[in-house]
């Protein structure tokens, strides 16, 4: 034991530090070793859900839950096992600043309207015919589209179409819980009813690098919907290009108005990994959620073997080391979202890359996913 420990440990500090307790306050000698560690230790753990897993529960959920029955929506989040039972809250996010579920909704279902002070975006991840009707728009989802719902505006969903219909939503709920400013309200109606007309701003910012000269000051991402083919007819662009050797071809979904992240708070990107594609780890201060929408890897998070395929998520918590691996015969696509924006607005991103090992980690073990 150190002359630190032993000073920690003495009887007479710790009899202080309990008698100062009564008058509600603590002692800055022990608190500063366990607040500020040399770097990042996130309580948010590596980990991954298999898509047999969440599609299988939320199939059963189709009976337990029904709009007609009560609650807002019928989405499983991801629960990072680091972080259950220890937020203040209690239930456990994905990552310390985010939430990510899985929604599903059923032909002929409406989701109610409510507002909120969390921003939230969507990833398609199957199906055709619902949409989310947003601030009196309703934008019509497609696999492979991302939308955003910025903070505040009333949102809902619906669902038009013959098929079960499955997206991601990432939330910046424990961000937002932590700062105090968590307002919720639902819509006095059960569901909005449109005003604007059907997927106007897809139709008014559809060129992409244009905008109606009406728009010229910066706001909330105009675009409620990203569609599928547009962001990878970039991404096919950058193929013909050296890959980044850490993340391959990402692109990053932006606001046209000012070129920030097309959510202020969540960074979303669409990755392709080329088939053969075997990354290089390099570790940084956001932390990712990751959602495979095509082929086969793997990724490894500090040392461990995370295996993937189509559906399934997975967490880099914030520092971790990590580098993704192509399996499959075809390309690999990965949406993800983090953090990025918080941690650049507060001066604290930082990355570093890894200089050993031709920046290849030793792999030490393998995730053994929770199969239902
Ligand atoms: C929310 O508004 C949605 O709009 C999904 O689909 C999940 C989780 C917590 C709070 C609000 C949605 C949510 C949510």
């Amino acid at each position: 034991m150190g002359e630190k420990n032993s000073f920690f440990e003495s009887q007479e500090v710790k009899e202080f530090n309990r008698e100062i307790e009564q008058y509600n306050l603590g002692p800055l000698w022990n608190a500063i070793p366990e607040l500020m560690h040399k770097e990042p230790q996130p309580q948010a753990v590596p980990y991954l859900w298999k898509w047999e897993t969440i599609y299988k529960k939320l199939m059963e959920a189709r009976e337990i839950f029904t709009p007609d029955r009560g609650g807002e929506r019928r989405a499983i989040y991801l629960q990072n096992p680091g972080l259950k039972n220890r937020q203040p809250w209690g239930w456990g996010s994905t990552t310390q600043t985010l939430y990510a579920a899985v929604q599903l909704i059923l032909p002929g279902e409406t989701a109610p309207s409510h507002r909120h002070t969390q921003s939230a975006l969507r990833f398609v991840m199957e199906g055709e015919g619902a949409y989310s009707i947003v601030d009196g728009e309703r934008v019509f989802m497609e696999e492979g589209d991302f939308l955003v719902t910025p903070k505040g505006l009333w949102h809902g969903h619906g669902h038009e179409g013959d098929e079960p219909m499955f997206w991601m939503d990432c939330l910046d709920i424990p961000f937002i819980y932590s700062t105090g400013g968590t307002f919720f309200e639902p819509y006095p109606e059960k569901i909005q009813e449109p005003t604007e007309p059907d997927n106007v701003k897809s139709d008014r910012y559809g060129g992409g690098m244009v905008r109606p000269v009406s728009d010229r000051k910066p706001k909330v991402a105009p675009l409620s919907s990203f569609k599928w083919d547009k962001t990878k007819t970039t991404i096919d662009g950058l193929s013909k290009y050296d890959p980044d050797p850490y993340d391959g071809y990402a692109v990053e979904y932006i606001n046209p108005s000012n070129g920030e992240t097309a959510n202020p708070n969540i960074a979303a990107w669409l990755q392709k990994l080329p088939t053969g594609f075997n990354g290089k780890a390099h570790r940084h201060t956001n932390a990712v959620i990751y959602h495979v929408h095509k082929g086969t890897g793997y990724t490894v998070i500090n040392g461990e073997k995370f295996g993937w395929s189509k559906g399934d998520y997975f967490v880099v918590p914030n520092w971790a080391w990590h580098e993704h691996v192509c399996t499959s015969s075809g390309d690999a696509y990965l949406f993800s979202t983090s953090d990025l924006p918080i941690m650049e607005r507060l001066g604290l991103q930082r990355e570093e890359q890894l200089a050993t090992n031709d920046g290849k980690q030793e792999i030490v073990s393998e995730f053994e996913p929770i199969l239902v």
